[in-house]
């Protein structure tokens, strides 16, 4: 059955509040929770995901989770331990225990960020696979490389559906040159993420998640095979982008990785 009600966790952060705009134009019905206040939704729920009794009673009655909630760049371990990695784990274990049979996890393009980037046509001719091996480049990538692997395994042992998005740069228009190769437009994302809740039987299934990007080198196969049809393009902000920021440099992080900047990024307290 069509999932009805669902919890948005993360709902005050930036994807956040793209989809609770968005999401009830598809027929849901949102419950939101996250850490911070959400703007103009006093009834969101105040919900730490390391708290585990707080954890279980939000996902209480609902037909599926989009989990977003978590922190959405690099950190220190320890931090990263505790809201993304325990984070996840809580939620599944509340998912698991309440029956809750779908979740639509926002995975990251930096579970893949020392991946080197397609520099040339050549290595252009066929879309970078979603088989495309772990290489995380934050211990952040490496939380959404374990939210995929727990994915994996609640799908297998007990039954819990989930598609992973590795989203690639979810905002409202592309912020810089690299974004042109990796934006997922807010009215695509929630056209994926509706896909991604009405699919039928997709076990644990990994999807990149972007726009049709005239610049994009992701394979949108596995997306589309869930029903999502992007529609939007980020050549249409290239012209202004690039005048602004410049095309990308050669030698440069983002010239040369997936993840760009997240490949040189350290933690608070690394040196
Ligand atoms: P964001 O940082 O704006 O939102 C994340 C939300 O999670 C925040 O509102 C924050 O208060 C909440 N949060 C943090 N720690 C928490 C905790 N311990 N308990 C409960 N809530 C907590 O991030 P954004 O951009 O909205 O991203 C949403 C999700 O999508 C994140 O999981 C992020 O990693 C993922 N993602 C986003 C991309 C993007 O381009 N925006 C790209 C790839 C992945
Ligand atoms: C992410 O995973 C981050 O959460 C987001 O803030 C962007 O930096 C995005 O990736 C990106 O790669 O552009």
């Amino acid at each position: 059955p069509t999932p009805h009600r669902v919890l948005l966790t993360g709902a005050a952060g930036g994807v956040g509040t793209f989809l609770r705009e968005s999401l009830p134009g598809y027929g849901y019905s949102l419950r939101l929770s996250d850490i911070a206040p959400v703007p103009g939704a006093p009834e969101a729920l105040a919900v730490d995901l390391q708290d585990r009794d707080a954890v279980r009673e939000a996902v209480r009655g609902v037909d599926a989770v989009v989990h977003l909630g978590g922190l959405s760049l690099e950190n220190t371990f320890d931090r990263i331990l505790a809201a993304n990695i325990e984070g996840a784990y809580n939620l599944y274990e509340a998912v698991r225990e309440e029956g809750i049979g779908r979740v639509v996890l926002a995975s990251s393009n930096h579970a893949i960020g020392f991946t080197p980037r397609p520099e040339h046509p050549e290595d252009r001719k066929q879309d970078l696979p979603i088989e495309t091996p772990f290489r995380p480049d934050t211990f952040y990538g490496l939380s959404k490389c374990f939210g995929e692997s727990l994915a994996s395994l609640y799908a297998d042992k007990y039954g819990v559906e989930t598609v992973s998005i590795r989203i690639g740069s979810c905002f409202a228009v592309p912020a810089n040159t690299r974004m042109l190769e990796t934006w997922l437009s807010p009215a695509d994302c929630a056209r994926l993420v509706h896909a991604a809740l009405t699919a039928p039987d997709v076990g644990h299934t990994v999807v990149f998640g972007t726009s049709a990007n005239t610049r994009g080198w992701w394979d949108l196969a596995p997306a589309r095979a869930l029903g999502y049809e992007p529609r939007d393009d980020s050549e249409a902000f290239a012209e202004s982008v690039v005048a602004e920021h410049g095309p990308l440099v050669p030698g440069t992080p983002e010239y040369r990785y997936l993840g760009g900047a997240f490949t040189t990024v350290q933690p608070e307290g690394f040196r």
